[in-house]
């Protein structure tokens, strides 16, 4: 469709959500929060459509035929995780070769953190670094301008000058700093294939109707600092209420999580939320993602249960206190972790852990620490991640000053690179050996007895039967255990 003919006055914006799916990644079916809110950021400005692959489980060939039937003028994309860089490039080829005359927008993690890789792919015109709430509309008029004098100026982008050659703008504001937050707007995505998520593929697992539902940015470990900043930014009562509302009238949503990882951090909004779930629906089934133990008390975690949380997921790390003092500056004290377990089991909450293995500066002592204390606590279920050097973090530059990254390191490596993956290599342990430990310590103290099978496949709504397929997969696979 030409210009002329457009109904509306307004330039076509189009958002693309990759599928997680391509590539032989594995699916990531969390509703994308970003969506929501670049929905109430470009809406009234633009003829704002999104195509969500990743909802519909479009192949490849399909999504590319939408994009040209939309004809947009502007192509935006959001890039969660590096691990899936590759979808992302897939995007912007499928995108240039249908709708040429569209300029492509790449924004959120990926290009924040890495803006030089993204930008020497040339589908892609621009990279969006940092938040978007009070810039993304100019920043959109600009480029439809064609106003390269502004762009040049323009805080928190890459661009290509005049002689092609690459430009990044410095970020010079974090999400904290903005004067007001807007709330998502679920006016334009369709929720509906992200609301049961029953299969333990996916994170987030639930066998009822349920959605994330975002409450802060910002975070104190990771790559934050370089996406958000070091202060967070975080959502009123009334505006998460006033979302929940929505979610239960419009989609009866039964159940909420929390997946941000700040949830618990101001102690006074969170008292202040779940006393008035409990004055509104009296119960509401919730559950947070990982939560700092230093955050939980008896009185918060009564709380917690009166308001409908079933589950808990504490990030404990590491089980040994040297590891949390001097290599990941955690300020956790292990000694508070066996009273927690304890109100929890008291209270009738679920209690999973999450730990890390293969730090750079861990001896294999420290890592059999972990794996004892994760037995030891008796928690519901216990899970070990593996270290991951994600692009400009402390650990990605410490492993590489010490050598412990193989020589032909990339986050762009066509091999696979993210979950589940090690990667490091020291005097201490190996990737291998890592990736071993992971998948054998997890099915032994998981499923050491009949009772503890039982458990964790209801924590899972799963059968005992679909439980031990998925531990012989995870142990065959070494922890890959989709696709
Ligand atoms: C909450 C969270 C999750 C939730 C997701 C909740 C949800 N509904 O999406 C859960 C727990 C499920 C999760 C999972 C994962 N996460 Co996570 N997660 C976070 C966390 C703490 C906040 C993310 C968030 O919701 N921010 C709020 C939203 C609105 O911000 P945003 O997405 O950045 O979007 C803003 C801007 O970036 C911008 N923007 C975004 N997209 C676009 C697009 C355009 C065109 C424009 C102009 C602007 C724009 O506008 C938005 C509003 O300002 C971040 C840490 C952080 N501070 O970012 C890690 C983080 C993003 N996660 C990370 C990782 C690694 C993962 C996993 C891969 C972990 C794993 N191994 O399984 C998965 C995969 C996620 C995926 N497929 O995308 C890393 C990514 C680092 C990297 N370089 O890859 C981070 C940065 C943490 C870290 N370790 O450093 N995560």
């Amino acid at each position: 469709m030409s210009h002329t003919q457009r109904t509306s006055l307004k330039a076509k914006v189009l958002l693309i959500i990759a599928n997680t799916r391509w590539n032989g990644k594995r699916p990531f079916f969390i509703l994308p929060h970003a969506a929501l809110l670049l929905t109430a950021l470009l809406k009234e400005d633009f003829d704002f459509a999104i195509l969500d692959a990743n909802g519909k489980n479009l192949i490849e060939e399909e999504c590319q035929k939408q994009i040209g039937e939309k004809a947009p003028d502007i192509i935006l994309l959001s890039g969660q995780a590096t691990e899936y860089w590759m979808q992302y490039e897939t995007v912007f080829r499928m995108a240039k070769s249908v709708a040429p005359e569209a300029k492509t927008i790449f924004g959120g993690v990926h290009p924040t953190v890495m803006p030089e890789e993204v930008m020497r792919d040339t589908n892609v015109d621009y990279a969006f670094l940092g938040h978007a709430e009070e810039r993304v509309s100019d920043f959109i008029k600009l480029v439809l301008a064609g106003d390269i004098g502004r762009i040049a100026s323009f805080s928190g982008v890459a661009w290509r000058d005049g002689n092609g050659k690459v430009q990044i703008n410095p970020v010079k504001s974090y999400i904290s700093q903005i004067k007001k937050l807007v709330d998502p707007d679920y006016s334009v995505l369709n929720i509906e294939p992200y609301l049961v998520r029953n299969t333990m593929e996916y994170q987030g697992n639930s066998s009822v109707r349920s959605v994330p539902v975002t409450t802060s940015y910002g975070c104190n470990f990771c790559a934050t600092k370089t996406i958000s900043g070091k202060g967070i930014a975080f959502r009123t009562v009334s505006s998460i209420l006033k979302e929940m509302d929505m979610l239960v009238q419009r989609y009866e949503i039964k159940e909420v999580l929390f997946l941000d990882d700040l949830f618990l951090a101001d102690r006074k909004r969170v008292v202040k939320l779940l006393n008035a779930i409990i004055e509104i629906y009296g119960f509401f089934s919730w559950k947070p993602s990982s939560v700092s133990a230093w955050h939980l008390d008896d009185d918060l975690l009564e709380l917690m249960k009166k308001s409908g949380c079933k589950q808990i997921t504490v990030s404990v790390e590491s089980g040994s206190q040297r590891v949390l003092d001097e290599i990941i500056r955690k300020p956790l004290n292990l000694k508070i972790i066996p009273p927690i377990v304890k109100k929890c089991r008291e209270l009738g909450i679920a209690i999973g852990a999450n730990f890390v293995i293969g730090f750079p500066g861990e001896t294999w002592q420290d890592i059999r620490e972990s794996v004892a204390c994760a037995e030891q606590m008796d928690f519901d279920v216990v899970h070990f991640h593996i270290a991951t050097p994600l692009p400009k973090t402390e650990l990605y530059e410490t492993a590489r000053k010490m050598g412990a990254l193989p020589e032909n390191f990339s986050f762009l490596n066509h091999g696979g690179f993210g979950f589940s993956q090690a990667f490091l290599t020291t005097d201490e342990f190996t990737p291998n050996e890592l990736m071993i430990l992971r998948a054998y310590e997890y099915d032994r103290i998981n499923f050491a007895t009949p009772e503890k099978e039982m458990r964790v496949a209801k924590l899972y709504g799963k059968t005992v039967e679909q439980m031990r397929e998925h531990r012989k997969q995870t142990r065959r696979k070494l922890g890959v255990h989709f696709g």
